[in-house]
């Protein structure tokens, strides 16, 4: 991809932090309330799954075919990792939710700042995992979007290097009414004609070892400069409960409305016996 120096140079930088520990006190106050993204660059480096998890070791743990994300034209495929590894294509990435039901999932654990009142509720097993592992080659990526359930969001890049163009949560009524304009072919993003919409993303390049945070309210998109391979997850907790409410308010299932309100209501009571 040509431009990225200039398409940086013309674009607000997503702030890097540099801290070395992060606490769930340092996180909210700075980020989590404030809903700011942010890229830790230091907190995570020295975090195991980043050298523990090589192409060679997820492959060996993760041998079931998953239906690959393709861009629009492109045929639909089934492989495992180490296949699409062995491939290289711009069309297709690789997402799977799989490795939380593998050994994988004794490997790591969520850090305590992005603790996630749904993934963790006493109220029954959750129905969905908010948990995935992406690995993409050259020019493979995310199209614009928000999260699942306008949740936020970590995503930590254990090889590779990602760019990542976030919108603030300012912007993010404005994109909506014209979301066509900025869903652009990822197989064909011009960086520099990208800038003349008229709502100017934040941007930053992740390295291996770093975690980008996303909050809920942001529109995103993020390529792939190199190969990468990532952990990503979602949560709910008291930084960002009232909008993931709100999605559910907006939706048509009143049952899902109310599971998320005694999700909530279950993660505040957690939270006053952490502070008693
Ligand atoms: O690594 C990526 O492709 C970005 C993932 C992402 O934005 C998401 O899972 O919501």
């Amino acid at each position: 991809m040509k431009n990225i120096a200039a398409f940086l140079g013309d674009t607000t930088a997503i702030a890097n932090d540099d801290i070395d520990l992060l606490t769930k006190k340092y996180f909210n106050d700075n980020y989590g309330y404030p809903a700011r993204p942010v890229n830790f660059t230091k907190a995570f480096r020295n975090w195991e799954i980043r050298t523990k998890w090589s192409e060679e070791y997820l492959s060996q743990a993760l041998q079931y075919p998953e239906v690959m994300e393709s861009t629009p034209g492109a045929l639909p495929a089934t492989m495992t990792l180490e296949q699409y590894m062995a491939n290289p294509t711009a069309s297709l990435y690789y997402k799977t939710g799989r490795h939380l039901s593998t050994a994988l999932r004794h490997d790591f654990a969520s850090p305590s700042p992005f603790n996630c009142w749904y993934a963790n509720t006493g109220l029954g097993p959750p129905k969905t995992t908010l948990s995935w592992l992406y690995a993409g080659h050259p020019g493979t990526g995310s199209q614009l979007h928000r999260d699942i359930w306008w949740t936020s969001a970590w995503n930590y890049l254990i090889s590779g290097k990602k760019l990542w163009i976030v919108y603030p949560a300012v912007y993010t009524r404005q994109i909506a009414q014209s979301l066509p304009d900025y869903r652009l072919p990822l197989e064909n993003i011009d960086l520099m004609s990208y800038l003349a919409l008229r709502y100017k993303p934040m941007t930053c390049v992740q390295q291996p070892g770093e975690m980008v945070f996303v909050p809920g309210d942001c529109y995103h998109l993020v390529l792939n400069l190199e190969k990468s391979i990532s952990l990503t997850e979602n949560f709910i907790n008291e930084t960002n409960y009232d909008l993931v409410k709100g999605y559910f308010r907006s939706g048509s299932s009143q049952k899902n409305y109310e599971d998320i309100e005694a999700v909530v209501a279950e993660g505040f009571n957690s939270l006053k016996l952490v502070t008693a």
